[in-house]
């Protein structure tokens, strides 16, 4: 008879699959063959491997949306997502980069100057990504006017993935160790839509 065997409890064994259920522990496999009138004996062989914190995956998307005419200004969603839900929420603190485009704190003139409302520069603004979502969205504000002008961009910058505490969202809390900002960064393209377009 040959077989697998488990010596720990942070992984379990079904056939030829192991399936990790536990975590910060070790998994050993035993592998072990008793030998019949077929297969000699053989001496058990183990394997252990260590079992840590499975890693979460953050990204952040690009995105864009044409600078219009007013009299509203344009709100933009950035998409951001982890590989796996978390039983917890998660709250994602981000800030708006701008160059070439130019962030205002209060958007008060139309006049392709001021592009886009800042957010987390004066004061730590976050969004919740709800606990079993894998996905959420970070709002900015676009501004219009009617110069003649290139696209222009500003990023998005996840800065960090923290735990609520005790229900209340800290600018102070610690990055959460599980997660792992693969790509913090999001571009949002205002495009111009006061520049003329060739016509053949
Ligand atoms: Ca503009
Ligand atoms: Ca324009």
């Amino acid at each position: 008879m040959e077989g697998w065997g488990l010596l720990s409890s942070v992984c379990t064994v079904l056939g030829t699959t192991v399936s990790i259920v536990g975590i910060g522990g070790m998994c050993t496999i035993r592998a072990s063959q008793a030998g019949d009138s077929s297969f000699h004996a053989a001496t058990p062989v183990d394997q252990s491997s260590s079992v840590v914190y499975p890693v979460i995956v953050l990204r952040v998307a690009d995105s864009g949306a044409t600078e219009g005419s007013g009299p509203g200004v344009t709100t933009v969603a950035s998409m951001l997502g982890v590989d796996r839900p978390t039983s917890a929420a998660l709250c994602v603190w981000y800030s708006t980069v701008g160059v070439p485009a130019t962030g205002v704190d209060k958007i008060a003139a139309h006049d392709g100057v001021q592009d886009f409302t800042n957010l987390g520069i004066s004061k730590p603004k976050f969004v919740i990504l709800g606990a079993t979502r894998t996905s959420g969205k970070i709002s900015t504000k676009v501004n219009y006017d009617s110069v003649i002008e290139e696209d222009e961009y500003f990023n998005v910058v996840v800065s960090k993935v923290a735990a609520q505490v005790s229900g209340k969202r800290l600018a102070s809390s610690a990055q959460d160790s599980r997660v792992v900002l693969v790509r913090d960064t999001g571009r949002v393209t205002i495009f111009d839509d006061d520049t003329p377009v060739p016509q053949n």
